[in-house]
């Protein structure tokens, strides 16, 4: 019904609560009881703490780059809630609720931005069907087809989650993954997070589509536009597009309009290239913020913040030691096996590693 209504060659955009948390959609308000609310600004929030961690990690040098989620969080959280037990996940680098919503740790999180194999080895049985996390812009959108025609082909009821940035949009396999997940009726729900940046490069310097939504038109697909900052309206978009391709009437594309309220990644500095008005234009729009206005008009938060966030950092650094106290990987099966001969960036990178090595025994 949805994909009808908010047609994306009319650029209508689905929404259901407004910046101040209020109802503006009340026919569209998902029917969820005040735990499942709660539940679900708890998963956000605690996705946001794990985040601020994880940044401040890097920035002590105890990890690698790592590219933040903040402001992205509905988006995640809503997708897990939806997706069912045999669902896949099949994440880009910017979905760290989702990971964690399907029973991916922060301690493999911490492994994997710490260059360890053993960070894309998931532990829980919950995350049986999620994917490493895929740096590669866009090929992860064609392993979803592939699975999702497995899936069609063995009678399984197993829908397939893949997730791509508004940069992604542009490469060659993000049109292919559509044009076969269409053309073979397979059961995805694509999310293309639009947080309105590439890197740098904001989306008016990248496509001069009318939105990326459109992009699935083409290729005779359901897609809709959603605030992807309005937990209630992902929320609806992913139960729907997801009844919509288990029931075998073919996969459905989800632009989420974001923004990255973080860096692109640790490694980057955004004030060279967007401005404070800007990011405090979209602070406003937080997805926190929202959700948590609207709980807090219902009257149905009943905890001390506060201590809540204290807990959860608790938790967190717990992770992170485990993860920083890990063994270590064999520096051989980095640099050695590449090569017959050695070349010389590479071995001064494993020079450079070594002495960071050093670096860390010596400082505990
Ligand atoms: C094939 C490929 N080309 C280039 C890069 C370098 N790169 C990493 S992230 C990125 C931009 C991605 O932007 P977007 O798809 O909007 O995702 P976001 O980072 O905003 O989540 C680029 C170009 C890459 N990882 N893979
Ligand atoms: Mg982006």
């Amino acid at each position: 019904m949805i994909f009808k209504e908010f047609n994306p060659l009319e650029d209508k955009m689905l929404r259901i609560i407004d910046n101040d948390g209020k109802v503006i959609n009340q026919d569209l308000m998902p029917e969820l009881d005040d735990e499942t609310i709660v539940k679900a600004y708890k998963d956000m929030l605690f996705e946001r703490v794990a985040d601020e961690m994880a940044v401040s990690y890097q920035r002590q040098g105890r990890m690698y780059t790592f590219p933040p989620n903040q402001g992205q969080e509905a988006i995640h959280i809503a997708a897990g809630m939806n997706m069912k037990e045999d669902d896949w996940l099949v994440p880009a680098f910017r979905e760290m609720g989702v990971m964690l919503s399907r029973g991916v740790t922060m301690k493999e999180i911490f492994l994997y931005y710490n260059g360890n194999e053993q960070g894309s080895n998931f532990s829980d049985p919950k995350a049986k069907h999620v994917l490493p996390i895929a740096i590669s812009i866009g090929t992860q959108y064609q392993h979803a087809v592939g699975i999702a025609y497995a899936a069609k082909y063995q009678g399984k009821d197993e829908v397939v989650f893949p997730f791509i940035g508004d940069g992604g949009t542009s490469t060659g396999d993000f049109a292919e993954a559509l044009n076969f997940a269409q053309v073979w009726n397979v059961p995805v729900v694509f999310t293309v997070q639009n947080n309105q940046y590439a890197i740098s490069v904001p989306v008016a310097k990248q496509t001069k589509s009318l939105n990326l939504a459109v992009k699935a038109v083409a290729a005779g697909m359901k897609s809709i536009k959603v605030d992807g900052n309005d937990f209630f309206a992902m929320y609806l978009a992913y139960k729907e597009a997801r009844e919509h391709a288990s029931s075998g009437k073919g996969p459905v594309l989800i632009e989420a309009l974001t923004y990255r309220r973080g860096a692109h990644t640790t490694s980057d500095d955004p004030t060279k290239y967007r401005t404070k008005e800007e990011e405090e234009k979209w602070g406003l729009s937080d997805p926190l913020l929202r959700l948590k206005k609207f709980i807090d008009d219902k009257g149905i938060w009943k905890e001390n913040e506060e201590e809540l966030i204290v807990q959860k950092k608790k938790d967190v650094d717990k992770q992170f030691l485990e993860a920083e106290n890990f063994t270590p990987y064999p520096l051989d099966d980095v640099f050695n096996f590449i090569y017959v001969d050695m070349p010389d960036d590479l071995k001064r990178q494993k020079e450079e590693y070594e002495q960071f090595i050093t670096w860390k025994e010596n400082r505990k």
